[in-house]
């Protein structure tokens, strides 16, 4: 049995506007992941995504380039989709050397077994971003909006992003956070006993009966207050490891 460490982050919400959370995000690839076997993104690595064309940026070139590394060092490198890059495709893939995960996904490793998942399908008292999510999930809106020019494409993501931050703290307010039921009712699917996601913004390990949930923090080296951690998971068992 492989025993190499797996190793799980989210929320980097990386773009060219967030120089100091790549230069941690590139220490985290090139150095404190080097043991593993894998390497889980969970979601809203980058900060939005509206298309595979954004890899001619520069920004997204170095990144995809530093990503393929951890394939090119026999890490394998799993990305899920966030509320904001889940336009992510196969062009990123093979840019980046990763293989795209659907949500919720279910893992089975060092004798246990997981579910993985961003965090917002869980949040479902927030019933109007959940009617939006419905209808960006939705195969024929994504295909429709992925043939407009980038242009317009950038321009109505900038205008969502406009109305979301418009919302006061929305991880304060009721709906900002899942609900236990919507959890149960994951843990119940898929029959995992550890359940990881992001999203919220609020790092923690809740457990439960015969469940426990961790909850990624997100990462922000460019605005107020510096924060990061990832998830280590190996023979021990999980840790979660501040930067
Ligand atoms: O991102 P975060 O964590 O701050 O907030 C989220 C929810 N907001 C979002 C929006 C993203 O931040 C920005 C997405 C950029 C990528 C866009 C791709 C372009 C569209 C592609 C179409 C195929 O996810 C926020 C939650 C919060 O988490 C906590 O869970 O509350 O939800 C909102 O703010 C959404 C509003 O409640 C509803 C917004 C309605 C916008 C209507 C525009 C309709 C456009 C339809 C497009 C075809
Ligand atoms: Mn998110």
């Amino acid at each position: 049995m492989d025993s190499r460490p797996l190793y799980f982050i989210s929320d980097l919400h990386l773009s060219a506007a967030t120089p100091k959370t790549y230069a941690a995000f590139a220490h985290f690839i090139e150095t404190t992941v080097d043991d593993a076997r894998a390497v889980y993104i969970l979601g809203d690595l980058f900060d939005y995504w509206v298309g595979d064309e954004m890899l001619s940026a520069p920004f997204a070139q170095q990144l995809s380039a530093q990503l393929r590394t951890l394939a090119e060092r026999g890490i394998a490198l799993y990305v899920m989709p966030g509320n904001r890059d889940f336009l992510l495709g196969a062009r990123f893939e093979a840019a980046a050397g990763a293989q795209l995960l659907e949500e919720p996904a279910a893992v089975e490793a060092l004798n246990h077994r997981f579910v993985l998942t961003h965090g917002d399908a869980l949040c479902t008292e927030d019933r109007a971003y959940q009617r939006f999510r419905r209808c960006v999930r939705c195969r024929a809106v994504q295909r429709f909006f992925l043939r407009w020019p980038m242009l317009i494409r950038l321009i109505l993501a900038d205008c969502i992003r406009a109305l979301s931050r418009m919302q006061k703290q929305p991880y304060k307010k009721k709906g900002g956070d899942v609900t236990l039921e919507a959890v149960m009712q994951l843990f119940a699917q898929s029959g995992a006993s550890i359940m990881i996601h992001g999203h919220t913004h609020r790092p923690a390990r809740h457990q439960y009966d015969t469940a426990v949930r961790w909850v990624l923090s997100d990462w922000d080296f460019d605005g107020g207050a510096a924060r990061g951690a990832y998830l280590r998971l190996d023979r021990e068992g999980i840790r979660s490891i501040s930067l």
